[in-house]
């Protein structure tokens, strides 16, 4: 495994918690954790259970079964490429990676490769996003007109906030558009289907920062945020937005879906319920989706025992263990993750043309 920062937390926890609650997934042990800085990793190792650190990738990837890759995103590439080229199978982090170019060379290396290929998109694995999925399949809401997608942070809305690798477009590619935008994106696709064509516009309110511990400033030289009109292959039309700038939003990521027979509405800060307006309904219902048959609702509490951010993992951990031993496919893949990643070039490519483009 691969950890870095709180992904690497999200993850370990999800691996311990898998026994308990889904007996049937495979358990994997935390044999190695790769980090550039020894000491730091040698601390995760030890916090988190790890028998044995090592610095550089190279001397881990060929030597597990599964390796997860939570790095920044300049270091998904290489790794991810020669784990898929050893048949080891890989869970790597959104976005898939910095560029285009490098996202189809990981999802050639995905397709030659006996190995399961998972991308990180953990917000297709919270039980009222899978229920809005089955009434969509159900043609419960019917023909999709409308998508509306926003991912609001506020973690920079203060010029004196840190620099840090996520501001770098060396390191990460873009800025809120791979971190944020990227995961509406995919439950776009997920939920509504395929996009062809994308109207962007991308901000940098902030041009400079000082890194944590440092007095001289670095340029931020990815978009701040984002927002784009999006044409769905299907005829329906999509708004999404993205900012690290939402001044009172923590985590807020919605979405709604306009159907011709219904609605649904999701807010990520009150992840047990969808919001579903249904058939002659005159509004939205709230749904507080815990039940035994809701999506993974069998596996936890009793109906109305809510659950969290961390249980989105648990259920992509379980999905993609269980393929990696051979029992089914995984979704989403890196074919996935380079869909999207396509879908985040076309909204810099209509920034910089400032017109339409096709994805
Ligand atoms: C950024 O703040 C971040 O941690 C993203 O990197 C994650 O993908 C998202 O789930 C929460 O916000």
């Amino acid at each position: 495994m691969l950890g870095y920062g709180f992904m690497g937390d999200a993850h370990a926890n999800a691996l311990r918690t898998l026994p308990q609650f889904f007996p049937d997934a495979p358990e994997v042990s935390l044999d190695v954790l790769v980090g550039r800085d020894e000491d730091a990793a040698s601390d995760a190792a030890d916090r988190l259970g790890f028998d044995r650190v090592e610095t550089d990738w190279r001397d881990a990837v060929d030597d597990v079964d599964v390796f997860y890759n939570l790095g920044p995103n300049d270091v998904h590439v290489e790794p991810s490429i020669a784990a898929l080229e050893n048949d080891v199978h890989v869970l790597c982090e959104k976005p898939l990676a910095p560029t285009v170019a490098d996202a189809e060379r990981m999802a050639e290396a995905a397709a030659d490769s006996d190995a399961t290929a998972a991308v990180g998109f953990n917000y297709r694995f919270v039980p009222a996003v899978r229920y809005a999925k089955r009434l969509v399949d159900a043609g419960e809401l019917g023909e999709i007109r409308h998508a509306r997608f926003r991912y609001l942070q506020d973690w920079l809305a203060d010029a004196d906030a840190p620099w840090s690798w996520r501001l770098d477009a060396d390191t990460a590619g873009s800025g809120v558009l791979g971190d944020l935008g990227a995961h509406s994106f995919d439950l776009a696709r997920f939920l509504v289907g395929d996009v062809d064509a994308v109207s962007g516009h991308c901000e940098t309110f902030v041009e400079e920062r000082v890194p944590e511990g440092e007095t001289e400033p670095r340029p931020v030289t990815v978009d701040d945020a984002f927002a784009a009109h999006a044409e769905f292959e299907n005829g329906a039309m999509g708004t999404f937005e993205a900012t690290r700038y939402a001044t009172g939003r923590k985590n807020g990521h919605t979405f709604e879906i306009d159907g011709s027979e219904g609605a649904v509405r999701f807010d990520l800060e009150r992840l047990n319920e969808l919001e579903v307006r249904r058939g002659d309904g005159r509004g939205f219902e709230t749904v507080l989706v815990t039940d035994d048959d809701d999506p993974y609702g069998e596996h936890w509490w009793p109906p109305g025992h809510v659950l969290g951010w961390e249980h989105t993992f648990v259920h992509e951990n379980s999905e993609f263990l269980t393929a990696a031993a051979g029992d089914g496919e995984f979704a989403p893949e890196f074919a996935d993750g380079l869909a999207v990643q396509r879908l985040l070039d076309a909204v810099e490519r209509s920034d910089d043309r400032r017109e339409w483009v096709t994805v």
